[in-house]
């Protein structure tokens, strides 16, 4: 982190009392935190924005595994595009709806289009992709958060499987 700065920032009083009713109902007690994390996301959406970037991220799923083809396409998909997938979490949500999680990191272009094929599969009733930086974060005294990141997933990797492989037995 590098040296703490002050600023001064000169609000209309309207827009700060919006502001401040809307970081209340987000639970922070301080602005100087929304603030920080609001200029975080700001410079983050800019950075993952570049098709090069190197991002991680989650791609969320819900789907009905009743839909012809779609766990069997979900799971195509994934072994294509083995080197962006670290790591993916399921869940049977009912009889009929599917939650899955995958954590992706690669270029940030790529990811998005792999985002984008699973998220348009016939049967996927919902996804979202969110990308984050992992190099957006700054070192800290306890070590470089991207450094750990990159650990982190460089482990998981090596322990990869499939929860939702051929062993993934689905409600009757
Ligand atoms: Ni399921």
């Amino acid at each position: 982190m590098g040296v703490l700065s002050r600023i001064g920032v000169a609000l209309d009083s309207d827009l700060l009392e919006r502001f401040d009713h809307f970081i209340s109902r987000l639970g922070y007690t301080n602005r100087s935190e929304a603030f920080r994390d609001l200029i975080r996301d700001r410079l983050v959406a800019e950075r993952t924005a570049v098709p090069n970037a190197i991002v991680v991220g989650t791609v969320t799923l819900i789907y009905d595994h009743h839909a012809h083809g779609v766990t069997e396409k979900l799971t195509e998909l994934q072994h294509a595009n083995h080197d962006l997938v670290v790591s993916t979490s399921h869940a049977h949500l009912n009889r009929d709806s599917c939650l899955e999680v995958l954590i992706v990191h690669g270029k940030s272009q790529r990811v998005e289009e792999f985002a984008g094929h699973l998220i348009g599969l016939k049967g996927v009733q919902h996804g979202r992709l969110v990308m984050t930086g992992p190099h957006e974060f700054p070192r800290n005294k306890s070590g470089d958060v991207a450094t750990r990141a990159a650990t982190q997933i460089a482990q998981s990797k090596s322990a990869h499987h499939h929860a939702n492989g051929k062993h993934h037995a689905h409600g009757q």
